[in-house]
């Protein structure tokens, strides 16, 4: 049985990552950090069943990822945990730099120097790192990373690519661009827009408040890209490879389905506001995924109408449901 250990398992893609893991028949350890509230919502049902196992550790913490590695001795790490969020990346500039980016280096020199030669690691690089580079973007493009977390990221791109070719370490980066699902964090934008238009819809808010309509995404399914993840993973070459749609939208056009999906109209409840603004924005990101299509068989599932109609319907039950037991 092979041992997989996922950093970030409390998070939407190691949720869905725990769960194909399992079904492919490995042994699932993940990372959990100390929180005063519980984190592991989307987690629990693989926890209470025993599927899963957690460990306390955090990504800021050399001394609890290396005995982690020891007690563990995994087959494939899954570096999947960060600082994930842009916008914030700006307000904790040197925090974001200690876990999104020099949390892999700390991976990849425990296991160099716990001589541990047949392990893999997977990265989750990220979209971001492109920056203001040109649409649309492949493996070769120049990357110009815009925020904290963009150079946080490309700086463990880059050092995953100099493990992997100083010391011949299987390690990989996925570079993959903006995926969602009902579990996504309410703080992006795609999840901000399916809840609140649920609320407005039930009549329990009339606005939503929002920043830059204009930037354009390329949006995908989590339960398609985790499955690019192990794909990577299980290739012959260790290797870097871009996951996308290659379909690209802007914020307001998704908004503008959600709401019509609810037989609602975008345009009467808007209202701009400067706080979700970011210092600099990355206004256009579309990736070129030939590489993955190729290479490793891989292609999207879930198409662009379906993530919403299932962001959606997920949302607008969840709403009813807390007003149902009183805590909306
Ligand atoms: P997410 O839902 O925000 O999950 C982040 C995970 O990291 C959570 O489990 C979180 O734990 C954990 N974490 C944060 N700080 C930590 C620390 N100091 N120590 C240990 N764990 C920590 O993110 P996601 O959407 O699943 O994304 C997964 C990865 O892919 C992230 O690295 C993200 O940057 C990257 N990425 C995401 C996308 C996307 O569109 N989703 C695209 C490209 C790359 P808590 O539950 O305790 O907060
Ligand atoms: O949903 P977002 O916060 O995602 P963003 O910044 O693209 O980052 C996500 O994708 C990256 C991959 O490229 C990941 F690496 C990263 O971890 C994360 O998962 O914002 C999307 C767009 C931005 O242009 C933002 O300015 O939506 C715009 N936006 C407009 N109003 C907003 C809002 N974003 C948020 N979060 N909240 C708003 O109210």
């Amino acid at each position: 049985m092979k041992t997989a250990l996922i950093t970030g398992i409390t998070g939407q893609d190691g949720s869905y990552l725990s769960e194909l893991l399992i079904e492919k028949g490995y042994q699932v350890y993940g990372i959990q950090r100390r929180t005063s509230t519980v984190t592991t919502e989307r987690v629990d049902k693989l926890l209470k069943s025993g599927e899963v196992t957690t460990y306390y550790g955090d990504l800021a913490d050399a001394n609890s990822l290396i005995n982690l590695l020891v007690k563990i001795k995994p087959d494939e790490i899954y570096n999947i945990g960060s600082m994930s969020h842009v916008r914030v990346s700006f307000d904790i500039p040197e925090y974001t730099a200690q876990v999104t980016g020099l949390a892999p280096l700390r991976i990849l020199e425990a296991m160099r120097s716990l001589g541990m030669k047949e392990t893999k690691f997977y990265q989750a690089s990220s979209s971001e790192m492109f920056g203001i580079s040109p649409s649309p973007q492949n493996e070769e493009t120049p990357m110009l990373p815009q925020s904290p977390y963009g150079c946080a990221k490309l700086y463990a791109y880059h050092m995953v690519r100099a493990y992997r070719s100083g010391y011949g370490m299987f390690a990989c980066n996925g570079i993959l661009f903006n995926h969602e699902s009902p579990r996504r964090s309410i703080n992006f934008v795609t999840q901000k827009i399916c809840h609140e238009a649920a609320k407005i819809k039930i009549g329990l808010q009339k606005e939503i408040r929002l920043g830059n309509l204009d930037a354009m995404r390329d949006w995908g399914y989590a339960g398609d890209y985790i499955k690019a993840m192990h794909r990577i993973m299980q290739h012959s070459i260790p290797g870097d490879f871009v996951i996308a749609t290659e379909e690209q939208h802007t914020v307001k056009e998704f908004a503008e389905k959600v709401f019509g999906s609810l037989g609602l109209n975008f345009y009467d409840h808007v209202v701009f506001d400067e706080q979700y603004l970011r210092p600099n924005e990355v206004p256009d990101l579309l990736g070129d995924a030939t590489k993955a299509r190729v290479v490793l068989g891989w292609k999207p599932e879930v198409n662009f109408e379906q993530l919403i109609d299932m962001m959606v319907s997920k949302a607008f039950d969840e709403e009813l449901s807390k007003l149902r037991i009183g805590v909306a």
